[in-house]
């Protein structure tokens, strides 16, 4: 008896769940949430966490050698926010019942996932250029949508955060407009960093549909308003034009306009080479883990200090 009462009331806090999501309403941290519903999002969060983290790696490797002071200044500030992007979304995750650290200790271990697009290595300046405008151009097409999510805390972070890629943003594709008006050198730099990060930047947006196991759950529950074939192909209807403009050349012969889908058509996507980074075989994958546990490590001083402020003023 005891038991179908408490199944009954699951149904029908299920009904009341799913009734919020249909009319649009957020689910908010207190709401009662169905067990899937918060893991498959505590999931895509901390992996989201762990991605703005090892996001700074790469740029990191460029701030003692930006060409002037100026750039160095807005590298700098582009880093700092990125690890602030982190810490929103560690915080929005920590809302779902699990602890900070860990979701630190799930990315040290290897078990979590973080963004393929982190396993490349930066080889140049115009990297930092093709970084603000791919990497952070794709995470703003996936985050404006995610803007709009069913989980209050994820949807309200992704609005600053957002804000603060289309700074990225802008930078970066000026970083590439000025090179691409330079000298012969700085124009084929550019170039190779456009061959470099193009592909990569399309499989940030995660498989294609019919390969993707979360896509059905998340859309249903509209944490996903967009699927990843869709986003990644308004990235591309937005990108060609801009590469255009600066005369750079996208790295895709089968890449044209089609003018009855008003969409570009483009050529396979290397799912091998995705599958193997985000199996950890990436060519950067050790060296990532490897600085994160170094300066995760290097900063158990601060924590510990941290934790003994807090003990004493507890005690007092
Ligand atoms: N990389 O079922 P699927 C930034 C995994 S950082 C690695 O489609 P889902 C920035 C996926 O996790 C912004 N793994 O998954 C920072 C799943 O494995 P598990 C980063 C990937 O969740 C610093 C499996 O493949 N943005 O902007 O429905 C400097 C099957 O995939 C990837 C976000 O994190 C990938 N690219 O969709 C500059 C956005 N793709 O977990 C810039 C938030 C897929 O089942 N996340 N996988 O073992 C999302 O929107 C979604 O999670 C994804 C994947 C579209 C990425």
């Amino acid at each position: 008896m005891n038991q179908q009462i408490i199944q009954e009331d699951d149904i029908r806090r299920e009904e009341e769940f799913n009734a919020r999501i249909a009319a649009g309403k957020t689910i908010e941290p207190k709401d009662w949430m169905p067990e899937r519903y918060r893991r498959q999002l505590l999931r895509m969060m901390s992996q989201h966490a762990h991605s703005e983290v090892v996001g700074m790696l790469p740029e990191g490797n460029w701030l003692t050698r930006a060409p002037s002071l100026m750039r160095k200044a807005v590298l700098l500030a582009k880093i700092q926010d990125e690890a602030g992007h982190g810490l929103y979304i560690y915080s929005g995750a920590e809302t779902l019942g699990t602890d900070r650290s860990e979701m630190i200790d799930q990315l040290l271990s290897g078990k979590a996932k973080y963004s393929s697009i982190f396993n490349y290595p930066t080889l140049n300046w115009a990297d930092m250029g093709a970084i603000g405008w791919l990497v952070d151009g794709a995470a703003i097409v996936n985050q404006t949508v995610l803007a709009k999510c069913s989980y209050g805390p994820y949807a309200r972070a992704m609005v600053r955060i957002c804000k603060e890629e289309n700074f990225h943003n802008k930078q970066g594709y000026q970083i590439m407009a000025v090179l691409m008006r330079g000298t012969k050198a700085q124009q084929e730099m550019a170039q190779d960093a456009m061959n470099r990060w193009w592909w990569p930047s399309l499989m940030m947006f995660g498989p294609p549909d019919k390969d993707s196991p979360n896509s059905g759950d998340l859309m249903r529950w509209k944490v996903k308003l967009q699927s990843n074939d869709d986003l990644r192909q308004r990235f591309i209807d937005r990108t060609v034009p801009q590469a255009e403009a600066i005369g750079l050349r996208i790295p895709d012969d089968k890449l044209k306009w089609n003018p009855q889908t008003r969409h570009y058509e483009f050529g396979e996507i290397n799912w091998e080479e995705f599958n193997n980074v985000i199996r950890g075989n990436g060519p950067c994958n050790k060296l990532r883990l490897k600085q994160r546990r170094d300066a995760h490590a290097e900063g158990n001083w601060v924590r510990e200090a941290a934790a003994a402020y807090a003990a004493k003023h507890a005690r007092a």
